[in-house]
């Protein structure tokens, strides 16, 4: 409460902390439990929501915070996602100081090395970060789901005194397992910090949920900069954030821990897109009816490049039957003839021929699907062909021999697993 309100009342406040802060992006990760949906591309470009890259949610809440000096470290696969930061976010004017800059693992160090964890590649990077001056350097990953207001987080961290600020989320305890764990004192201060704990510890008084970390962190330069500097210097160090950085500070700094709430004060929608299957589940969540990630919310616009197509087409085929769509997101270039599709997203210039039907699904841009098809509870990656009278999603073990299916249910098709070279045609 009283977070919120001085928030409100204090934007002069929340304006020269936005402007003194450098936001740096993780987007170097290999994403291997995407499977064959990161084969080609960083995990960050992998396409989400009908439209967008999981990078811009993270970068449009950056600029919606009002900070607009951003730096993305990339590594792993790269090309996709650079240029889709060249296509969506070029439009920062550098003469008033608002930049999104590309900062590629280069072996620009005398270590010749590329990154070696998240600690490695800011520190590779140290002196264009002292260069850019910030007060605060506002340490984020490229890979998650959420709208938040970063200078909410800067004012604690402030407010708090801290040396660094890690934003937390309340979790069910069966999915701790696959973040930082954290347990704080009644100021929430940071006491303990394990990274992926085989059996991570509830919160006092709430069993069954866990406070883990999201990943992002806000540092006060100088301490970032010492760590930083002690940390590549350490040969028993992974260089990592999670396993090396976040835990062995504790003891000495100030870490806080921000709860990431909504409106309502509960924990907030947050998505780690890791596995197919929450990559899906994430894809079918914007798709419902009441999203609780709104992506018609004006406010918090939600900024992407998409190539120009014409309006999504419906079409009553020659034997009258009617190319539908029902609680579905439906880009532009698409056409449906005939075909139904029933809870799913479809990204751009995909075609779906008459007779068949989709459900559940998410459809990559550029798949033509034939006629009397059945797709259901698949993800079928950027330009696949899917041949007339194809089944998907019916036949688990069947479905197995040629495509990727995970144990939640779920077909990854990909045009290699189709014997298909999108790039040879
Ligand atoms: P993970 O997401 O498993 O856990 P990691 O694989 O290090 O951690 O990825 C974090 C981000 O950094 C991702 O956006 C990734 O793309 C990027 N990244 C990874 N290696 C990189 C490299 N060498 N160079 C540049 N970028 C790189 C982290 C924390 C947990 C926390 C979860 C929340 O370590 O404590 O709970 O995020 O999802
Ligand atoms: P996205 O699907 O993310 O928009 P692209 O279709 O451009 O990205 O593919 C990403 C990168 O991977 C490009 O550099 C592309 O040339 C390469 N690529 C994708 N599939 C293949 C393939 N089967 N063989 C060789 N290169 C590929």
């Amino acid at each position: 409460q009283t977070r919120l309100y001085r928030y409100y009342t204090e934007p002069k406040i929340a304006t020269d902390l936005t402007r003194r802060t450098l936001a740096l992006v993780l987007a170097g990760g290999e994403g291997s439990r995407l499977k064959d949906l990161t084969a080609w591309r960083a995990k960050p470009a992998v396409p989400i929501g009908g439209k967008y890259r999981i990078i811009d949610f993270t970068l449009s809440n950056c600029v919606n915070s009002g900070i607009r000096r951003i730096g993305v470290l990339t590594q792993y696969k790269s090309h996709s996602l650079i240029r889709h930061l060249q296509r969506a976010w070029g439009f920062m004017r550098a003469e008033i100081g608002e930049f999104v800059e590309i900062l590629p693992a280069q072996q620009r160090t005398n270590k010749k090395e590329w990154y070696q964890g998240t600690a490695d590649a800011l520190f590779q990077n140290i002196d264009i970060m002292q260069r850019h001056r910030p007060e605060y350097v506002l340490v984020l990953g490229g890979d998650h789901v959420y709208t938040m207001d970063y200078s909410e987080m800067l004012l604690y961290h402030v407010q708090t005194g801290a040396d660094f600020t890690v934003g937390s989320i309340e979790v069910p305890a069966g999915e701790a397992s696959a973040f930082g764990v954290m347990t704080v004192d009644e100021d929430m201060r940071i006491t303990r910090f394990t990274e992926k704990p085989a059996y991570p510890d509830s919160i006092p008084g709430k069993p069954g949920t866990t406070l883990v970390s999201m990943g992002i962190y806000i540092f006060s330069k100088d301490f970032l900069y010492k760590t930083l500097i002690a940390d590549a210097g350490n040969p028993h160090s992974a260089h990592d954030f999670g396993k090396n950085i976040i835990p062995d500070s504790i003891a000495e700094a100030r870490a806080m821990a921000f709860p990431f709430r909504n409106k309502d004060g509960l924990p907030a929608y947050w998505r780690d897109v890791g596995t197919l299957y929450s990559y899906w589940q994430t894809n079918m969540e914007l798709c419902s009816v009441e999203p609780e990630l709104n992506l018609y919310n004006r406010d918090w616009p939600i900024w992407t490049y998409q190539p120009q197509y014409p309006p999504a087409k419906f079409i009553l085929d020659d034997e009258g039957r009617r190319g539908e769509a029902i609680d579905s997101l439906i880009a532009g270039g698409c056409i449906l003839s005939g075909a139904r599709v029933k809870r799913s997203v479809l990204f751009f210039a995909t075609t779906v021929e008459n007779y068949s039907h989709i459900k559940d699904s998410v459809i990559l841009p550029k798949v033509s699907i034939g006629s009397h098809c059945r797709i259901t509870r698949a993800i079928i990656d950027k330009g696949c062909v899917i041949e007339d009278g194809t089944v998907i999603g019916e036949d688990p073990v069947e479905d197995a021999k040629r495509f990727h299916v995970t144990k939640e249910g779920i077909t990854l098709v990909t045009p290699a697993m189709l014997g298909q070279n999108l790039y040879a045609r």
